[in-house]
């Protein structure tokens, strides 16, 4: 299945919130004007796309119109996805050339972090790289467990101490392990932080110095992994994160559950980060390279479809 296909599938309660706000408006589309352009840009704040690029997107739009005849639904359709992918990051992949390449995974309580961890794992072992999982969530002695349950499953190999240990020791051994066995890829599991406690803050903040440290001259990711259920609020904790290490990607899970999948649009336009990932379930596959053109057309309804 396709990247389109399988965000179609996961994203169907997304697309049914936003082709019930969105597809009112563009099936009683006649043309463009400051009535439709209101109406679309309330709609798009209800698909939770956020007020900032629901009016940009209004905006551009309304140029845009100004040069370019938009007669028909399907124009109208195809502006728009035109737009909202523009106002997005580029896609890119995660730069793991420089090897042993570092991908940190941070991120508040329970938005996906280790299962995110377990398919990214999977995948590279899948393509052949030796994944070496650094157990830096030493918060809970079942959360190292998690993480060694996801590594026998990709096939990956695992750095864990014991409860309550120096998640940044951890991360200091799994990087010396990793070059006694000649490991491509560490990927660092943490603990789920609040974005505003500022100890916790600082203890990331020390990983990725030791990090810096010891692999100068690595290829590094840090990824926030946000809940696309959590809507709006995911914006502030990137914010906060992005100070205590500074962000190269977005993951964004739990997409298959949620009606706010318009969030990723506000996120990848709004934060200067690009979505790189997408979570579409709970199984090892269910982790999707984010391709925007593609998403947004499965976001927006085609015609004839409701
Ligand atoms: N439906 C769905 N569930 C997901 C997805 N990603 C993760 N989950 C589920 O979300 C729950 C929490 O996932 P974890 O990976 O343990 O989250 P975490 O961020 O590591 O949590 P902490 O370590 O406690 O902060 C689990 O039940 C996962 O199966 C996704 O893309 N879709
Ligand atoms: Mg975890």
């Amino acid at each position: 299945m396709g990247f389109f296909d399988k965000i179609k599938q996961g994203l169907k309660k997304t697309t049914a919130a936003v082709s019930e706000s969105l597809g009112d408006v563009m099936a009683a589309f006649v043309k463009v004007d400051e009535d439709l352009l209101e109406e679309l840009e309330e709609a798009m704040i209800l698909a939770d796309l956020g007020a900032a690029t629901a009016s940009k997107a209004v905006d551009q739009l309304r140029d845009r119109a100004k040069h370019e005849r938009i007669e028909t639904r399907e124009e109208l359709r195809t502006a728009l996805c035109d737009i909202l992918a523009g106002m997005m990051q580029e896609d890119s992949g995660l730069d793991v050339s420089s090897e042993p390449a570092v991908i940190l995974v941070i991120g508040v309580n329970g938005v996906g972090k280790t299962t995110t961890i377990g398919k990214l794992a999977a995948s590279y072992a899948a393509q052949g790289k030796r994944v070496m999982l650094a157990a830096a969530d030493t918060f809970r002695a079942a959360a190292a467990d998690q993480l060694t349950i996801w590594a026998k499953r990709a096939g990956a190999d695992i750095v864990r101490h014991g409860e309550g240990a120096d998640p940044a020791a951890v991360v200091f051994d799994s990087i010396a392990a990793a070059k006694a066995r000649g490991c491509d890829i560490i990927i660092v599991d943490t603990a789920g932080r609040l974005h505003n406690k500022a100890n916790l803050m600082n203890e990331l903040n020390k990983i990725d110095r030791v990090i810096a440290r010891e692999l100068p001259d690595s290829s590094r990711e840090t990824l926030l992994v946000l809940d696309a259920t959590t809507g709006q609020n995911a914006v502030s904790q990137a914010e906060q994160f992005n100070k205590a290490a500074k962000l190269t990607g977005i993951v964004l899970t739990k997409l298959d559950g949620t009606a706010k999948g318009g969030i990723v649009v506000a996120i990848s336009a709004g934060l200067g980060v690009p979505v790189k990932y997408v979570g579409v379930g709970e199984g090892i596959d269910d982790l999707m390279p984010f391709e925007r053109r593609a998403f947004v057309e499965a976001l927006l309804p085609v015609e004839g479809d409701e």
